[in-house]
């Protein structure tokens, strides 16, 4: 299977307790190479293009305030298989339904507070790669 990559944030929760570098480690220990990396605080505006997918859902408007209240570590990564096994690796979407061993069952509080983020198809992790990171920044 061909290396490709996908993308990730530690999102304000798992900044704020502390977890980045055991998130970070866990990500390579499993076989992904870090391709680009860094802290950054999303704007609400930011934050409502990055989930516009999610505009007319009820959570939305918590959605953005979370994702805005502190920083977040977005980072690229590379991998053979990089967006599947990543989501694999991150677990399922709500932490009581994630499976053991998973970054969401470790470090997430909630659905809303899950942890990590995790691109859902090749085209989202290069669309939000492209958010986040110059062509200059990835290497
Ligand atoms: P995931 O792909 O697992 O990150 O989940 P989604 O893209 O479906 O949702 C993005 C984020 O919206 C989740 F990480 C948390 C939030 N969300 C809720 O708060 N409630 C929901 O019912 C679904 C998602």
């Amino acid at each position: 299977m061909a290396t490709n990559r996908t993308f990730t944030m530690i999102k304000p929760d798992g900044v704020e307790d502390g977890h980045t570098g055991a998130i970070l480690d866990k990500i390579t220990a499993s076989g992904f190479r870090i391709v680009a990396l860094k802290k950054t605080q999303m704007t609400v505006a930011d934050a409502q293009e990055f989930y516009s997918v999610h505009s007319e859902r009820p959570f939305y408007g918590e959605l953005v305030e979370f994702m805005t209240r502190g920083p977040v570590v977005a980072a690229v990564l590379e991998k053979e298989n990089a967006v599947a096994d990543f989501r694999t690796l991150i677990g399922a979407t709500n932490p009581a339904d994630a499976a053991d061993g998973t970054i969401r069952k470790m470090f997430a509080k909630s659905m809303g507070e899950n942890a990590v983020h995790g691109s859902d198809s090749d085209e989202n992790a290069a669309i939000e790669s492209a958010f986040h990171f110059s062509a200059r920044e990835m290497f």
